[in-house]
């Protein structure tokens, strides 16, 4: 099903300042045919980074996101004149501490990361529980392009369009009991691969947790990624599956989800558990809300230089305050960090 949000923050593709993608885009399709038409034509149904400038193709694009890229809707969800951060920004400059510390480690990395075979868990306060073949799990879902906002508590931030579905739709088919008030995401620990959980000095305690609270993750805004730039995710950015809730600070976005639990009590978080004082389960973008040692006011949009920095203001939810605002009416946000 698709779900239409049709807010101020939406626009039309043609609205989004180019990082070359207007024109490149209008380049691939050639003209009238819509980006839905041409990509169910035979021919088309398959990855389509074409549609973005400098993407890496991927040597082996799995199947099932063959498939279901063919069905994909474009473009549900826009940023409104702001550029789409390059491809080369958003895949080797991230933060993946399961393969290290800096800003650069996950792209060197996360190649050895094994995505296939891949399965999910759904277990918890659920009718519906069961272990899912990663293919078996996307497969009832539309999947939706979502130029998102991306903000880190680090104060940068980019523009990046994946792919992906709303976590409502999955909380729909495994049906919820009346005991699950939370979700909690959790992240594949491989020793064999992430240098950053072998070593000593890790002060995280793995596997990486994140969670939202129910009301939060129903929330249309609230999608599980499996792609981005047309594309199926680089592994730095958190193949095969991860969490996007683009009004929240990055660190919510938990990547290569093997386990999604449904509680009914507000999960330990990484981040939560390492610096209580410094980041919140909430971690809601605010920029009246600093962060114990920076101003969370302002932030550094990518790409960013020393001749060009590239700062702009922080928005209230990221930019996304009249989709979300209302889950926290009454809610004191100094508090709630
Ligand atoms: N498993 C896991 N997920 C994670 C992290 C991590 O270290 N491990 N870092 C988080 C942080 S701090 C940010 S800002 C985003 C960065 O996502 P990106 O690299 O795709 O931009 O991933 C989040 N998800
Ligand atoms: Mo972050």
């Amino acid at each position: 099903m698709l779900i239409k949000i049709a807010r101020p923050s939406d626009c039309h593709e043609s609205e989004v300042t180019p990082e070359a993608l207007y024109l490149s885009r209008r380049r691939f399709l050639g003209g009238s045919l819509s980006g839905i038409a041409l990509a169910s034509l035979p021919g088309f149904a398959s990855a389509d980074p074409s549609r973005y400038d400098g993407v890496d193709p991927v040597a082996q694009t799995p199947a099932w996101f063959d498939e279901k890229l063919g069905a994909l809707k474009w473009d549900a969800v826009t940023v409104k004149g702001e550029s789409i951060t390059p491809f080369a920004d958003a895949t080797h400059y991230n933060n993946f501490y399961e393969f290290g510390p800096e800003k650069t480690d996950p792209a060197a990395n996360a190649g050895a990361l094994q995505t296939e075979p891949w399965s999910v868990v759904i277990d918890g306060e659920v009718a519906k529980p069961g272990k899912y073949a990663l293919e078996d799990f996307i497969k009832p879902y539309q999947l939706e392009e979502r130029i998102y906002r991306l903000r880190c508590v680090e104060a940068w931030s980019m523009v990046i369009p994946w792919i992906g579905f709303p976590i409502a739709e999955l909380i729909k088919r495994v049906e919820p009991t009346g005991n699950a008030k939370y979700l909690r995401f959790e992240t594949l620990v491989d020793r064999a691969h992430m240098p950053g959980v072998q070593s000593n000095f890790a002060l995280i305690e793995w596997p990486y947790v994140e969670g939202l609270r129910m009301d939060e993750a129903m929330n249309p805004l609230a999608i599980l990624a499996v792609g981005m730039y047309g594309r199926v995710l680089a592994n730095q950015n958190g193949a095969p599956l991860r969490l996007i809730a683009p009004w929240k600070y990055g660190f919510k976005g938990a990547k290569s989800i093997i386990r999604i639990s449904f509680v009914a009590e507000q999960p330990k978080t990484t981040w939560q558990s390492l610096a209580p004082d410094e980041y919140g389960f909430y971690a809601n973008v605010n920029p009246t809300v600093d962060h114990p040692r920076w101003t969370q006011a302002h932030e550094r949009r990518l790409p960013s230089g020393l001749f060009s920095p590239n700062i702009r203001p922080t928005l209230m939810f990221n930019g996304y305050a009249e989709e979300v605002a209302s889950l926290y009416a009454g809610m004191d946000l100094r508090v709630n960090y």
